[in-house]
Formats: structure tokens, C-alpha cells, sequence
């Protein structure tokens, strides 16, 4: 009897692994004290429909005094973004409402909070270069990170 649970407990695991998501198609990132993210540099693999990165804000602060968010545009694009985003203000996570040339964001999280955001792998393009920022005023500078599309 014992030995029959074990078995179904294990296939039961095994048949909960192949219903999750791909590994290599999602990330963690945190958003640290410190104003850093980790990592710094993601690869999306092109086998990948789809792409979801799940941002944890690792530190204490609340999100008026040091939110932290997961903002994604092309490299060439990001000045401009965060040019229009601060005159947006707090409202709008100092991100412009309907900015197209904003690829993926996660919205502005307090410390302990968890976000989610996926977006579809079609929307890159293999070399060219990405960069994702967290848009809170003075925390882009140190705060960013690169993201390439591996073909
Ligand atoms: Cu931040």
C-alpha cells in the first residue's frame, strides 16, 4: 500500500512538471535594494511562443519612496521613454499612457510585491538590442538591464 502512494504521488509530479511552463521561457528578476536588478541580461530563446518575466521587489520601501518596475524598449529607444514617463508622473508609473515604443511592463511594485508580465517572443527581433529599465525617477541610471532575442 505504501509503496503504491509513492508511485502515484510520483506521477502525479511528473505529470504537474509537464504541464508548467517551459523553464527557459520565463525568468525571475529582482528588483534589490540598492537599485539593482538580478540579472542584468536575459536571453529569450526563439523556440519560445511566448516570454514572461516575473519581477519581485526585494526590498522594504514603499512604492511611493522607492518602487520598482519591469519596463522593456529597444536600446535606442529607452531616453525618450523615460523622457516622456517622468512627465507622466507616479499616476501612470512615469510611463507615457499608450507608448507603443514600451514592449513590456510590469506595474510599479511595493517592496514584497510580486508581478507578472508575458509577452509574445514575436515582437523581438534577433540583433537587435533591448533594454529594460525600472522607470521610478533616478533609479534607471543604475537600474537596467539588456535582453536579446538568441535565434
Ligand atoms: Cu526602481
Amino acid at each position: 500500500m505504501k509503496f503504491r502512494l509513492t508511485l502515484t504521488l510520483a506521477a502525479l509530479m511528473i505529470a504537474g512538471t509537464a504541464h508548467a511552463a517551459p523553464a527557459e521561457c520565463s525568468i525571475d528578476v529582482e528588483g534589490r535594494p540598492g537599485k539593482q536588478f538580478g540579472p542584468d541580461h536575459i536571453v529569450v530563446p526563439a523556440s519560445c511562443q511566448e516570454f514572461t518575466v516575473r519581477l519581485i521587489h526585494t526590498g522594504k520601501n514603499s512604492k511611493e519612496k522607492a518602487g520598482h518596475n519591469w519596463v522593456l524598449t529597444k536600446t535606442e529607444d529607452i531616453d525618450a521613454v523615460m523622457t516622456d514617463g517622468i512627465q507622466a508622473g507616479a499616476n501612470n508609473d512615469f510611463l507615457k499612457p499608450g507608448d507603443a515604443r514600451i514592449l513590456a511592463k510590469t506595474p510599479m511594485l511595493r517592496g514584497g510585491e510580486t508581478a507578472t508580465v508575458t509577452f509574445p517572443v514575436s515582437r523581438l527581433r534577433a540583433g537587435q538590442s533591448y533594454t529594460y529599465y525600472c522607470s521610478f525617477p533616478a533609479h534607471a541610471q543604475h537600474m537596467r538591464g539588456t535582453l536579446v532575442l538568441q535565434p
